[in-house]
């Protein structure tokens, strides 16, 4: 008898116990499922974080790179590529250089030829005008700029082969003048029309 009532007793510990066991599983698992969906939920919200950023970026850079540096809009037009050297020769001394072949854009009456000295530039009124400024000056290695004080363009001092472009608006009519600081003898004008 005694014997039974103990078998029963340490057989209800038992069940007991099992069954501690297994609601602790249980519970366990309900906290590993909580801790796995809150993973997910983390990644997910630094997933949408990056994506956010990456498109916060493009969209800044993109439409940054459209507004011209007299004007705070961007502006919705394909930009005139111009491309102008600084240089040096014996014979002029410090210059302007158009680009060297075939017919220069921005310029009347080119067709063709070599690079001209201190080019005049005919813009059209309300154009958008890359200058693409380069520093070809291989003979003496000095920095140059480019200036046009009325549409904001400045770059900075550039070294030998150094290049800066500058997106401007010609958005005034009339003939201005662009230089180099360093140099005063390196100055050529636009023509806005
Ligand atoms: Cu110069």
């Amino acid at each position: 008898m005694i014997t039974d009532r103990l078998t029963w007793l340490s057989l209800a510990y038992i069940l007991y116990k099992l069954s501690l066991i297994t609601t602790k599983n249980k519970n366990k698992r309900k906290m590993q499922y909580a801790r796995d969906t809150k993973i997910s939920k983390k990644w997910l919200v630094i997933t949408i974080g990056i994506i956010g950023v990456v498109v916060t970026l493009g969209v800044t850079f993109g439409i940054r790179s459209l507004v011209p540096v007299n004007g705070n809009s961007p502006v919705l037009l394909p930009a005139e590529n111009i491309f102008i050297k600084a240089s040096h020769s014996m014979a002029n001394g410090y210059e302007y250089l158009s680009q060297a072949s075939g017919a220069v854009k921005g310029m009347r009456n080119t067709g063709g030829g070599g690079p001209h000295i201190d080019p005049k530039y005919v813009f059209n009124l309300g154009s958008l005008q890359a200058m693409h400024v380069i520093n070809e000056d291989y003979e003496t290695h000095s920095k140059h700029n480019f200036n046009i004080d009325e549409f904001n363009v400045h770059t900075r001092d550039l070294g030998y082969f150094e290049t800066q472009t500058i997106t401007f608006l010609a958005d005034k009519n009339g003939t201005f003048e662009y230089y180099c600081t360093i140099h005063p003898e390196m100055k050529g004008t636009i023509e806005i029309a």
